[in-house]
């Protein structure tokens, strides 16, 4: 299971969100200071089958050298056959309540939700954490919905929710203090972080202020 400081800077990616080999990518991102990692191998040009094994196989042992989790996005089998720390799932990817039956009760277990109904209804079925967004404008995700803002996250604290939570979509060094403010434990990049000239610098950056 993760711990709460665990989520602090949640690094997100696939092949496709990268120019950079991708192992090379993770590699630097560890060493600016992440402290998680998933698999999101989706899209144009996502690697499928023993291709996407292998790459994950790859990213899994960088990070268990870094002392980092890894989880697997929306592949229950593959974050099974790896022995994944986590798996996490959109609302439209496999229902909560299936993965909790497939998966050991070590693995964390996270749930996208952007509305007060969807974050209840993970919280109740069990979720470990939730990712809420997009909270910004983003590229990264084609069918990403409008942004909720940092607000969807104070609302869902308001609420008395207190599941650690993760920001994603569009946050960057510039904006990422807005969602720690909100109520949240950490925030999730995905292109920020991947599409850097200096990746390492970049997940410093950010570093500095979630600290
Ligand atoms: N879910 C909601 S927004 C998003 C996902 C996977 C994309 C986040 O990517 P970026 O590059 O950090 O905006
Ligand atoms: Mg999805």
């Amino acid at each position: 299971m993760m711990n709460k400081q665990q989520y602090l800077l949640y690094f997100i990616m696939g092949s496709n969100n990268t120019d950079k080999n991708p192992e090379d990518a993770l590699r630097e991102a560890v060493q600016g200071g992440i402290t998680s990692f998933q698999f999101r191998e989706k899209g144009q040009y996502a690697e499928e089958g023993p291709a996407k094994k292998e790459l994950a196989g790859r990213l899994q042992k960088i990070c268990r050298e870094a002392g980092i989790p890894f989880i697997v996005n929306d592949d229950v089998d593959l974050a099974l056959e790896l022995g994944a720390d986590g798996i996490h799932a959109g609302q439209e990817d496999t229902p909560l309540v299936d993965i909790k039956k497939r998966c050991p009760s070590s693995m964390t277990i996270g749930v996208s939700a952007k509305t007060l109904e969807e974050a209840e209804q993970a919280v109740q079925d069990g979720a470990d954490y939730l990712g809420v967004g997009p909270m910004f404008a983003t590229s990264t995700k084609e069918d990403a919905e409008n942004p909720v803002g940092p607000g969807a996250i104070r609302l869902l604290r308001e609420s008395g929710l207190s599941v650690p939570i993760v920001g994603i979509g569009g946050i960057d060094a510039e904006n990422a203090a807005f969602v720690m403010e909100a109520g949240a434990d950490g925030v999730s990049v995905i292109s920020a972080v991947s599409r850097a000239d200096d990746i390492r610098q970049e997940a410093e950056r950010l570093r500095e202020v979630l600290r």
